[in-house]
């Protein structure tokens, strides 16, 4: 059984998650609006990422025999200056999710709660590949600056990008 602060910090979290889930959608009707479909086929999958990490801590608390509950999503921005505005704002929040877990983690040993810390290893790794993803595609935005071609390379690349389930879900009855 989960105990009440560790089950109310992880609601708090399946509200994060699905938060980032609405704001990459955002994210992907902008880059449609401006002609990145690319660019929008990639937000579109990471939409589908973050309702994965959302259901993958209601699946765990449904489990540990905790109760889900489900809060209002807030508004998300639905503008942005620029297509490197865009991703600027997607490593600001993966910054501002990576802190979220760690706390949660933080927390999880200060309760003694060794099943939350180690199903919190596949976010903490997760957070790293995020962070990491975002990063790289600012470096590739400077480097091309202004260049149209450059910009069709990168949105032809990221389009590329395919969903795949997270493993936990796919092999979970829940
Ligand atoms: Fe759920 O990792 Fe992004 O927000």
């Amino acid at each position: 059984m989960l105990n009440e602060k560790i089950q109310t910090a992880i609601n708090a979290q399946i509200n994060a998650e699905m938060w980032s889930a609405y704001l990459y959608l955002s994210m992907a009707s902008y880059c449609h609006s401006i002609g990145q479909t690319g660019m929008a086929r990639w937000y579109e999958v990471q939409f589908k990422e973050e309702q994965d990490h959302a259901k993958i801590l209601f699946n765990y608390v449904i489990q540990r025999n905790g109760k889900v509950l489900l809060r209002a999503i807030n508004a998300v921005p639905t503008e942005w200056k620029s297509i490197l505005d865009v991703f600027q704002n997607t490593l600001a929040h993966e910054q501002d999710i990576t802190e979220m877990i760690n706390k949660l983690y933080a927390l999880s040993i200060t309760e003694n709660d060794y099943a939350t810390q180690s199903m919190l290893k596949w976010f903490i790794d997760e957070q790293v590949e995020e962070e990491d993803n975002a990063q790289t595609i600012i470096d590739n935005l400077k480097m091309i600056k202004d260049d149209g071609v450059g910009l069709f390379m990168l949105d032809k690349e990221l389009g590329a990008r395919t969903y795949a389930m997270a493993a936990s879900l796919v092999n979970s009855t829940l």
